[in-house]
């Protein structure tokens, strides 16, 4: 052979091999730009079982024992997974006039970071099962497996995934008290501002002065089986593009038949506090029922039979994968 040639061919052969490996590093900056998020796994069980153990302790009413002690023990799971927990009490005055002892619950991680995301749920529960098919029981305390333990069972797994596997964002989760303690239905003197006591007193002294976060998720009522999220109407008018982010989230993960692209009722919930009082952009991830309906929440919303036989881990496990998605993806 001649030498020209076999200079060719070598020259050649050395610009495919810089191809081939060209090619592989292109590769591996894109399984390494994919690896960069991971979102750790949701244990159902395990937000199951934080469920399970706020109903185990009875009503979370202000005022019993059983309200107490389940703060207690929310304070000390919150604080085995995160280092900056604080307790804010305040007091409230109810539509009865009586003034009222709460607590609101915050824990925060990756206090440095300035990019903050707001997740939210209530822990206290109705004083009045004033829906209960039984008239004889509609001053009885309801279990509220659904309302309110079932967003602080999803966001307690999420405070242990936070601790396990910090996240990039800053996380504040507040669990707000006194959310639930609005006048019996019967009495007829519904106001907005009887509701969402916790969640009104903490917009207007939030636990950090001058606390800011990019924008807030309430779950609120995330437990029951086959769940029908819609966008609440607050959440559209305060918070249409934290909507658009968790629907897509939801969307991408196969829950398009739960988390519908369909308008939901106005509730007077939590969220409308912090969006009005902080100014923090804040959606409700809330079970709604289509808006001409005659019951707006859940089947068992404020009555004795919402209790744990009506809880659902996959839709636990559905909430929270998609909250911990939206968090990983910031
Ligand atoms: C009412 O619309 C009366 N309350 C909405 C907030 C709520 C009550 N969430 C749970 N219970
Ligand atoms: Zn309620």
């Amino acid at each position: 052979m001649k030498p020209l040639l076999i200079i060719i061919l070598l020259l050649l052969f050395a610009l495919s091999c810089q191809q081939i490996s060209n090619n592989k590093s292109t590769d591996k900056q894109k399984t390494e730009t994919k690896k960069r998020v991971q979102v750790p796994h949701f244990n159902a069980d395990s937000a199951y079982h934080f469920v399970d153990t706020q109903v185990s302790f009875g009503p979370r009413v202000p005022g019993m024992e059983s309200h107490e002690k389940c703060a207690n023990w929310i304070v000390n799971k919150l604080k085995s997974y995160s280092d900056t927990v604080i307790v804010q009490p305040f007091k409230a005055r109810t539509y009865d006039n009586i003034t009222r002892h709460g607590k609101n619950i915050i824990a925060s991680f990756n206090l440095n970071t300035s990019k903050r995301i707001l997740l939210m749920a209530h822990w206290d529960t109705r004083p009045f099962a004033d829906y209960d098919e039984d008239e004889s029981k509609h001053r009885e305390p309801i279990d509220g497996a659904n309302d309110g333990a079932s967003g602080v069972g999803v966001l307690l797994e999420a405070a242990r995934q936070f601790g396990l596997q910090s996240p990039d964002v800053g996380v504040d989760i507040v669990f707000f008290d006194l959310e639930d303690w609005g006048p019996p239905t019967d009495l007829d003197m519904y106001d907005e501002e009887y509701w969402g006591l916790g969640s009104q007193y903490w917009s207007k002294n939030p636990h950090v002065f001058g606390y800011q976060a990019s924008f807030g998720i309430l779950l609120d009522m995330v437990g029951a089986a086959n769940p029908t999220f819609r966008k609440e109407y607050f959440s559209r008018q305060y918070a249409s593009f934290v909507l658009d982010k968790v629907w897509q989230r939801a969307f991408d993960l196969g829950y398009g038949d739960y988390f519908l692209d369909e308008d939901g009722a106005a509730i007077n919930d939590d969220h409308v506090f912090v969006n009005r009082y902080a100014k923090i952009p804040s959606i409700d991830i809330i079970h709604l029922n289509p808006a001409n309906s005659n019951k707006s929440f859940f089947k068992h919303w404020h009555t004795l039979n919402d209790n744990m036989e009506h809880i659902d881990k996959q839709s636990l496990k559905m909430v929270g994968k998609v909250v911990l998605n939206v968090v990983y993806h910031e």
